[in-house]
């Protein structure tokens, strides 16, 4: 199945809350909907708002609310413009920019950080990219494993550590085996939770920090895997996440089973973080870059 219909799918809990069999409703319902799709009270009034707006000026449900969508999740409005104007963007042809060599991937346990390693490494293969991989999740045993495996499959070098041993060292070896070995890209995974005796968010700070002593400037990016079917609480993740790192991107997986696409929303609009990837399944090549045209286009049942 192609990603838009796997994302189209997923959204289609979504889009029933929305009423897509029903172009037309009162406005609060439709604010009601916009919630229980977890915009957040504030967010959803916004587009309430904006989709009467579009209204008025004789524009029919659907592509109001469309509007009033994209408005939120295209802050950069001359992207907008550019659309209007009948210029379309292509982002699935241009690679996704990284600012440096090595991103870090962090987020709470289970929420698809290994998985999407694994697939930016063959999306950015796919774009001439050499890529290394650095298994910071030393606390369980199977992390280093799962890695592994999928640095065997996708031909990509990957440094590991003791199990229960320091994920500083390793990322400190791998951030320096990046260097001696001219890599494009060094992905480093981490864990998602920690002994009890150690707080994630000072051994992130520490795998930070130590990255820096093995490659000063780096990490440029450290970007925060979330699953979209935790919903809000995703949202009070990211706040904590950024406060204590300081996040460059976010990925948000899960999408193809969720009814909880609305997420996206605040995480542009309320912590102003970019929104880089979208996970749309398990396999390797279930990664599809950012768009939200295309991601408003999936959830209004609309041609991509
Ligand atoms: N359906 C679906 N499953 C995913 C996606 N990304 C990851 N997973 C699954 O989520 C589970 C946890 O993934 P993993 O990468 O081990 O999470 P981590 O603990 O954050 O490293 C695995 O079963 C993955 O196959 C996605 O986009 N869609
Ligand atoms: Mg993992």
């Amino acid at each position: 199945m192609a990603w838009f219909d796997k994302l189209k799918q997923g959204l289609g809990k979504t889009r029933g809350i929305i009423g897509a069999n029903n172009w037309e409703m009162e406005w609060d319902d439709l604010e009601f909907a916009l919630i229980a799709a977890d915009t957040g009270a504030k967010i959803a009034a916004e587009v309430v708002e904006e989709t009467k707006k579009e209204r008025e000026k004789g524009t029919n449900f659907k592509e109001a609310l469309e509007t009033a969508l994209l408005y939120q999740l295209e802050p950069d409005r001359t992207r907008q413009i550019l659309r209007n104007v009948g210029f379309e963007l292509d982002v699935k042809r241009n690679m996704v920019p990284l600012k440096g060599k090595i991103v870090m991937v962090i987020g709470v346990n289970g929420v698809g950080k290994t998985t999407t390693i694994a697939k930016l490494t063959q999306y950015y293969q796919a774009h001439s990219k050499s890529v290394m991989l650095a298994a910071g999740d030393t606390f369980r045993a199977a992390a280093t494993k799962q890695l592994e495996l999928w640095g065997e499959r996708l031909w990509a070098p990957v440094i590991t550590g003791p199990d229960g041993g320091d994920p500083g060292a390793v990322a400190f070896d791998a951030a320096q085996a990046r260097k001696a070995r001219d890599f494009d890209i060094l992905f480093v995974d981490t864990a998602g939770r920690m002994h009890t005796k150690h707080n994630l968010m000072e051994e992130l700070k520490k795998i930070k920090k130590v990255i820096s002593k093995a490659d000063p400037d780096e990490p440029k990016e450290v970007w925060l895997v979330l699953d979209a079917v935790t919903g809000q609480n995703g949202l009070s993740q990211a706040k904590k996440f950024h406060e204590a790192i300081g996040i460059t991107g976010v990925i948000i997986t899960k999408l193809d089973g969720s009814a909880k696409g609305g997420i996206l929303l605040p995480i542009v609009r309320e912590l102003g973080l970019p929104i880089k990837f979208i996970g749309v399944g398990e396999q390797a090549d279930d990664l599809q870059p950012y768009d939200a045209a295309a991601f408003v286009h999936a959830l209004l049942d609309m041609p991509s």
